[in-house]
């Protein structure tokens, strides 16, 4: 950042991300209500609600409601569908690769959240932050088709309640000398970090809305809230927040371990079980764009042990080139004990670098 510069941070959040997807793919559902769901398979109707669009919406639906509750709620034009998580993440992806070219400091916050740092490319100028911020809404909207809500402020918590303040395809700049006004009459649970638990103990004290939260001390904060929290109240209530937006560091390893159907040293058994779970982890890892230098066999036997081996491998080996390496590596580890016998295998990625050009970070969870 040019040293002198205040701050500017844009916040970008995918309206009703879940549900929009799949009313892009399938225009015919829009201005249906829909709801994205999360069967749980006990009964057919066991589960909640994942997102639901703004129509559906209109009838009461929330995230996180029982399916049951949501179809007593609804029409009998409404549209229930199972919720494609690999799906959603994919196209995350896709859209933050495309947001990364806008060349800032970017942080992914969530699956259908990213924080931009956008001081430099607009120069410190709120005028050009917001043609900035409808260009990145523009962009996403013919790249994908998708819309979303866009927050610009003088910091991340500011900007993000900008974002949620005009809902759907919404974009509000809040300029530094209109945080006060801004502030002062949100609900306080508008704040992010300020969970169900915190408003009712802000409440108990008779603190309503962020201004309201803005005139307790420091001291009174840490009473009730600890250290850490209590200096990010303060802070965030006065608009004063004012961390770095920071990628993620990169990830040290992707990894995948699976039980096999049954103990056992056969190598062609256990190389079918094998082969899937590096499959999978050698997906994550090629669509996050990294090359790994190392490839780890974990194995954990029937005694459960963990045992772990690793070979080199060329950067952008392919997948036949890690599963020969992975055979040689499970073939000498059980020539060192005859009566090995293994129950669970694994596999994992490690010496990882970016391939050059655009990366990918918000994937690692382990599967
Ligand atoms: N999500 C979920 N269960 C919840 C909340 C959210 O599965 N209780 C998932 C589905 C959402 C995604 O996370 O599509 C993003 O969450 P948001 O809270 O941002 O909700 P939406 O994007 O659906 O709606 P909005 O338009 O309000 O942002
Ligand atoms: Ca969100
Ligand atoms: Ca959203």
């Amino acid at each position: 950042m040019f040293p002198g510069l205040p701050r500017i941070v844009l916040f970008l959040d995918l309206d009703y991300f879940f549900a929009q997807v799949e009313e892009v793919e399938n225009p015919e559902l829009k201005g249906k209500p829909l709801c994205v769901c999360v069967f749980s398979g006990r009964t057919p109707d066991s589960g909640v609600v994942s997102s639901a669009n703004y129509v559906a919406r209109k009838f009461g639906i929330k995230a996180g409601m029982p399916i049951k509750a949501a179809k007593k709620l609804l029409p009998d034009d409404s549209v229930i569908l199972p919720i494609r998580l690999k799906h959603y993440a994919s196209v995350s992806r896709q859209i933050m690769d495309t947001l990364r070219k806008f060349n800032t400091p970017l942080r992914v916050e969530s699956v259908d959240e990213a924080v931009m740092d956008i001081t430099d490319a607009v120069g410190g100028d709120y005028a050009e932050a917001e043609k900035f911020a409808r260009k990145v809404k523009e962009t996403i909207r013919t790249r994908f088709g998708l819309t979303c809500s866009v927050g610009v402020g003088p910091n991340r918590v500011v900007a993000k309640m900008a974002a949620d303040y005009s809902k759907p395809d919404g974009l509000t700049i809040v300029k530094p000398e209109n945080i006060e006004e801004f502030l002062r009459d949100m609900p306080v649970k508008n704040l992010p970090g300020i969970g169900a638990k915190t408003e009712s103990i802000l409440a108990d004290h008779h603190v309503k809305t962020v201004g309201d939260l803005s005139r307790l001390s420091l001291e009174k904060l840490e009473e009730l809230f600890g250290t850490k929290k209590a200096q990010y109240l303060y802070m965030a209530s006065r608009g004063m927040y004012n961390e770095a937006v920071e990628e993620r560091p990169p990830p040290k390893q992707v990894s995948k371990i699976v039980t096999l159907k049954r103990n056992t040293r056969d190598v062609e058994e256990i190389m079918e079980t094998l082969a899937s779970a590096a499959s999978d982890a050698y997906t994550r890892l090629a669509s996050a764009k990294f090359f790994a230098s190392k490839i780890g066999l974990i194995a954990i036997t029937s005694r459960l042990e963990t045992i772990t081996r690793q070979a080199e491998i060329r950067l952008g080996a392919t997948l036949d080139e890690v599963l020969k390496s992975l055979r040689i590596l499970l073939t000498k580890l059980l020539e060192t004990d005859e009566k090995m016998m293994l129950r669970r295998v694994g596999v994992r990625f490690t010496g990882l670098t970016p391939v050059p050009g655009q990366t990918s970070l918000n994937i690692f969870s382990e599967g």
